[in-house]
């Protein structure tokens, strides 16, 4: 996912220990594209499938995948070590500023976020690495907050921020990045009924590593736009410039909408590993759900449009 220093080069001890997991050439190649984003989780302790399925009919990954392998840079780019140093993070008392181009600013306390009806919505994650889960969240959707504060005609676009907390969070630390994260949808795209605020997952407080206490999900796009640890949502007229559109604008774009025929600059996104599978699965244009959301984009060039 980020961009390549040297600084970042896999210790060799570090790689030959992955490179036992690899199965394939190809797989070796798409794990050397993607530095520390490629080694398979080694030998995750077993725990029970919840054995329900999303609608295409894939099984939902375990609460134990789920919080064990998670990109979050705020502590560190080490998908296995994020859970570990997430830990002791305060999301307790917690706040969210909604405002910008409303009629009606407001704060939210997370009382008041989970004071909006909560439903489950089985959704698929597709990183743009090249791995994907199956995760049973909790939340509601954006709209319903967004409704709440009255977006103004000249609205647009919709912007996002994670808490700073460097004292807590060692990667944000790092100056490579331009902390905080940000991230942005089109209006239309934060109204859409498939995006969610989360706020839990498999019945359970989400996480820390996963986001807590609130966190963007919009299943057909790459993970990265899921945006984590909300403190402001910002309605603007102009679109956002994201954290990775700073860091590498010519391999994450604005919209990263999942698209198998659009290869990031370094490697195909024609398939993905499913976590706790082998092997690779096709990716599936908007993820699987082209049906709800492809109307977004009638008449943009999404290859343009990356
Ligand atoms: N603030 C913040 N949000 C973030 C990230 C991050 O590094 N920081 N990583 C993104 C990426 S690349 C992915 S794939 C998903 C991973 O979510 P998960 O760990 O809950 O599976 O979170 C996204 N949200
Ligand atoms: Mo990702």
């Amino acid at each position: 996912m980020q961009h390549i220093r040297s600084s970042e080069i896999t210790p060799e001890h570090v790689y030959l220990s992955r490179r036992r997991f690899l199965g394939s050439a190809g797989a070796l190649g798409a794990a050397l594209a993607l530095g520390a984003c490629g080694a398979t989780p080694a030998a995750a302790p077993a725990t029970p499938l919840d054995g329900r399925t999303d609608e295409l009919g894939d099984r939902l990954n375990s609460f134990e995948q789920i919080t064990t392998y998670n990109n979050y840079y705020e502590f560190t780019t080490d998908k296995q070590q994020v859970a570990r140093l997430a830990r002791d993070f305060r999301v307790s008392p917690w706040e969210v500023a909604v405002g910008g181009l409303v009629r009606s600013p407001r704060v939210f306390a997370l009382e008041d976020l989970l004071g909006f009806e909560q439903e489950e919505r089985i959704y698929r994650l597709r990183c743009v690495e090249g791995w994907s889960m199956v995760i049973p969240w909790q939340g509601f959707p954006l709209r319903r907050l967004l409704a709440g504060v009255e977006p103004l005609a000249s609205a647009r676009y919709v912007r996002f921020e994670t808490v700073l907390r460097p004292e807590e969070m060692p990667g944000q630390r790092d100056r490579f990045y331009p902390w905080p994260y940000v991230e942005g949808l089109r209006l239309d795209e934060a109204m859409h009924d498939l995006t969610l605020l989360a706020t839990g997952l498999y019945g359970r407080s989400l996480t820390p590593q996963n986001g807590a206490p609130l966190r963007l999900v919009a299943p057909w796009k790459y993970g990265f736009k899921s945006i984590k640890a909300i403190v402001r949502i910002d309605l603007v007229d102009q679109m956002p410039r994201s954290l990775w559109m700073t860091v590498a604008p010519e391999e994450y774009g604005f919209y990263a909408n999942v698209n198998p025929d659009v290869p990031h600059p370094r490697w195909s996104q024609a398939t993905e590993r499913r976590i706790g599978e082998g092997g690779r699965r096709p990716t599936l244009p908007f993820n699987g759900y082209a049906e709800q959301v492809a109307a977004l984009y009638a008449g943009l060039d999404l290859r343009v449009n990356y």
